[in-house]
């Protein structure tokens, strides 16, 4: 890393003189730019430096840049940020999908071909630290005001065990009672219905899309009815249509069903099985036994998942419905890989569901399917998009909430922190220091040092009123406290995600404001830039190093580490690489490490535990007594 040169005090202070001469030609101008020499001497000064850090931007070349929806930190200190479509419905429509790879080591950037639209996908790293990402979008929301025909999911029943399938051509048209017609989009096959020996029928049913014959308001039907289809010979409550309502309402986004693995080997995406529910919004969390576990999301018609969830085997790259765990949350929801192998809930989560299904914080108990809701949380109807982290050390069980709204476009935005100590007899939540301005989609890293640096999010829905929040603090979950850093240059809010690099850098990208302006009257564009942060601890002089060790790890074991001088070395930390998308980072746990001294390095212990050490790439840090880490030394922990 190259530190940004900084402006000599004389150039500054020449600069204020010049344009002090000038006040007498624009004078508003001149105090300003003065006041801009003056800051930016400031922020550059080692000093300030030294107890604030610093902010820089990233140099991406102009046929490089995309909208930052999805990144992850590959085992290889790669960033991979993934775009999609990145929310432009004209990329969608082209086919035009995106994925930027940046190695911070080379500064090389790279884009890799992008086969699917993964906007708005899960993720989650596997123990072999390829990356699992499942669902994304398979068509973009339409509005109200562009809805001509009356449209919806309408079931297809089959009440009849006798016969074989049934197929319903595209095109087919189901007739309601008052006579409004739709037409199938696309064939479907029905089963037969179920009949257990003692002779009980359970109808099978398939949900096609259909679309009204006749345009305008006329052709909506607004309440559940039957439909009979046009050209069965079936008996009439043998074989129809049933739909809830079709009309002209708003259609949600439709997820998909694809997922893929990315090989940070061959830097390129492996299609795998696909789900077994199409998921736009899931969270993907890995589980103690190196399965992975996706939760919620809007399906393949853009309607909430009812409690539907799921596992991947990474051993057969397939997916397999959990009806045992059925539970329903809100889209995005952070659940954390608790050491018992159950889920804690924050309450945390973005996007869309119910108001009051699953909003409550607790504990998933993945063996029986209970709920244990946690109390105390304040502000709980504002948590969606509230950040949520396993606080450092991950050994102690302690995690923050921090920000979030009301749910949708609602204007309730809190600066409400919450802390709970999972290890306590009774768990329950406890303020935290509340944030300077109340925030939605605020970044949170943890750092080697077991920090969490907190930065930039919104007080308005997506940036609404120009309420990008230019802030950045570090918490020290010791102390409880948050303290003011040097602030960033550039907005973040929705879309938008931080992730800390092997190097002990944060990079800062994205964010997609509805709007550009204080009025709320011209629409926003999609934030490009890059920007870095570099905590206070890399300006304290010469940094620690790590000059060799094993790459592969047991839990339970003692290996060696060479260092520069052992006995400077006053923490060990795994820290696990981020995969972060709409707030939620269900990957990033640092885990603290018992060590001694040994000659020209330390013995360090992995400690047992794959609930709380999962099987996967962690990256390894020294810090020492000056509160300076090492950069990172990558070890595969089995
Ligand atoms: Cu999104």
């Amino acid at each position: 890393m190259t530190p940004p040169r900084r402006q000599p005090l004389g150039r500054a202070l020449a600069t204020a003189v010049v344009v002090c001469g000038l006040i007498a030609i624009n004078a508003p101008t001149i105090v300003s730019a003065a006041k801009d020499a003056i800051h930016n001497y400031k922020i550059n000064s080692e000093g300030y430096k030294q107890t604030r850090g610093h902010w820089s931007m990233l140099n991406v070349p102009q046929d490089m840049h995309v909208n930052a929806i999805h990144a992850a930190l590959l085992r290889t200190g790669k960033v991979l940020i993934i775009a999609g479509s990145g929310n432009d419905k004209k990329q969608f429509e082209a086919g035009k999908f995106k994925t930027l790879l940046w190695d911070p080591d080379t500064d090389n950037f790279k884009l890799i071909h992008t086969p699917s639209d993964m906007f708005c996908a899960g993720h989650v790293f596997l123990p072999d630290g390829k990356l699992l990402i499942a669902g994304g979008t398979r068509r973009y929301e339409k509005l109200a005001a562009d809805i001509t025909y009356a449209a919806g999911v309408m079931t297809i029943k089959n009440e009849s065990p006798n016969g074989g399938p049934v197929t319903i051509a595209k095109g087919t048209v189901l007739r309601a009672p008052g006579g409004a017609e739709f037409r199938t989009t696309k064939a479907v096959v029905v089963k037969p219905a179920a009949k257990t020996l003692a002779g009980v029928v359970t109808a099978s049913s398939t949900d096609v899309w259909v679309e009204a014959v006749h345009k305008g308001k006329a052709s909506a039907v607004n309440h559940p009815a039957q439909y009979a289809i046009e050209g069965s010979s079936r008996p009439r409550n043998d074989l129809y249509g049933y739909a809830t309502a079709l009309t002209r309402a708003k259609q949600d986004y439709w997820g998909d069903d694809k997922s893929y693995l990315f090989d940070p080997a061959t830097e390129r995406y492996e299609r795998v099985d696909n789900m077994t529910l199409a998921r736009w919004y899931p969270t993907l969390v890995g589980l103690k036994d190196g399965r992975v576990l996706a939760v919620s999301g809007l399906d393949d018609y853009g309607r909430m998942i009812q409690g539907g969830n799921e596992i991947f085997d990474p051993q057969t790259k397939t997916w397999k419905a959990h009806p045992q765990l059925k539970r329903t949350f809100p889209t995005y929801p952070a659940l954390f890989l608790m050491p018992s192998g159950n889920l804690f809930y924050t309450g945390s989560n973005a996007g869309y569901g119910s108001d009051t299904v699953g909003r409550a914080p607790g504990i998933w108990n993945l063996t029986d399917n209970t709920f244990e809701k946690v109390p105390g949380l304040r502000d709980p109807r504002q948590t969606e998009t509230s950040g949520s982290v396993l606080l450092p050390p991950a050994q102690d069980q302690r995690y923050m909430i921090a920000g979030g709204g009301g749910i949708g476009e609602s204007k309730l935005t809190t600066n409400r922190t919450d802390v709970i100590d999972l290890h306590a007899a009774h768990p329950h939540f406890t303020p935290g220091p509340d944030l300077e301005q109340p925030v939605r989609y605020p970044n949170m890293v943890i750092t080697p040092d077991d920090k969490v640096v907190v930065t930039g999010g919104s007080t308005g829905y997506r940036g609404k009123g120009n309420s990008d929040v230019l802030l950045c603090h570090l918490y020290d979950p010791k102390t409880n406290r948050l303290t003011k850093m040097a602030d960033p240059s550039v907005g973040r809010d929705y879309h938008s995600e931080a992730l800390l690099l092997p190097d002990g850098r944060v990079i800062t990208m994205g964010s997609n404001p509805l709007f550009a302006n204080a009025k709320d009257t011209i629409p926003g564009k999609f934030e490009q830039r890059i920007e870095i942060y570099s905590p206070p601890y890399l300006f304290q002089g010469d940094r620690p190093s790590i000059s060799g060790g094993p790459v592969h790890v047991q839990r339970g074991q003692t290996v060696w580490l060479g260092t520069s001088d052992a006995r400077e070395i006053k923490s060990a930390r795994l820290v696990r690489p981020s995969a972060v998308t709409h707030v939620t980072d269900v990957e990033q746990r640092s885990i603290k490490l018992q060590f001694i001294p040994n000659g020209d390095g330390i013995d360090v212990t992995i400690p047992n535990g794959a609930g709380l050490i999962p099987s996967g790439w962690y990256m390894l840090f020294v810090t020492d007594s000056n509160g300076a880490p090492s950069k990172a030394h990558w070890v595969e922990v089995k």
